[in-house]
């Protein structure tokens, strides 16, 4: 299976995980598990994705530049970025004290009134690092701007955040009290 494309892979499981399950015939449970074997034989049904097997989903796994997902047991997941009307579960967690939003100029009048919001996805997506911000940045606009969250103000005043990945972090929203242009 030398031939996998596993960047279309990877794009193809965020948006059956991420966006339309049921596309897929997929159930996802509450912290957004569904059973590999499920997943791979709607994969299957596509002439593309015939030859792939769980070493495959692995590999995509690894090879990404960035984690998207995770394997645990029979059961795959998309760790972040979720859109789907049922909201996925998370593990609260203590932050550092500054996440960082990479964001475009565009956006800033009406995330400084009102904060934050998830718009499209079920969670606002945080960075652990300006460098991770950017890159995020760089998807809306060619010069972002980086807004900087006082974490530890929010979590004092009620906010509530939770894990995504080793670089990705999540909350519900951001007021706006807590935000800040780099
Ligand atoms: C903006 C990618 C107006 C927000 C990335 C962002 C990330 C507001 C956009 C992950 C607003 C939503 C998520 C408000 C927020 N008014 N605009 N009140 N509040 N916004 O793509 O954070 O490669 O849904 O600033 O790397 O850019 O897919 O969120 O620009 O980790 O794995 O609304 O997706 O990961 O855009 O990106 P998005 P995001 P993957």
């Amino acid at each position: 299976s030398n031939e996998i494309n596993y960047t279309k892979l990877s794009k193809e499981v965020s948006y059956a995980l991420r966006h339309a399950p049921w596309e897929y015939e997929l159930e996802l449970d509450e912290q957004g598990w569904v059973e590999i074997d499920q997943l791979m034989q709607t994969l299957h049904q596509s002439p593309e994705w015939q030859e792939v097997g769980l070493d495959d989903l692995r590999k995509m796994i690894v090879k990404s530049e960035k984690k998207r997902h995770e394997i645990n047991g029979n059961s795959i997941r998309a760790l972040y970025g979720h859109s789907i009307p049922m909201k996925i579960v998370k593990e609260a967690a203590v932050p550092p004290k500054y996440l960082y939003h990479g964001t475009a100029h565009k956006f800033l009048p009406k995330i400084e009134a009102m904060g934050l919001s998830p718009m499209s996805r079920q969670y606002v997506h945080l960075s652990e690092d300006i460098e991770t911000a950017t890159l995020v940045g760089k998807r809306k606009d060619k010069q972002p701007i980086i807004l900087v969250i006082n974490t530890e103000n929010a979590r004092a005043k009620g906010t509530t955040f939770y894990l995504g990945n080793e670089k990705v972090w999540l909350a519900d929203s951001i007021p706006p009290e807590f935000i800040e242009v780099l």
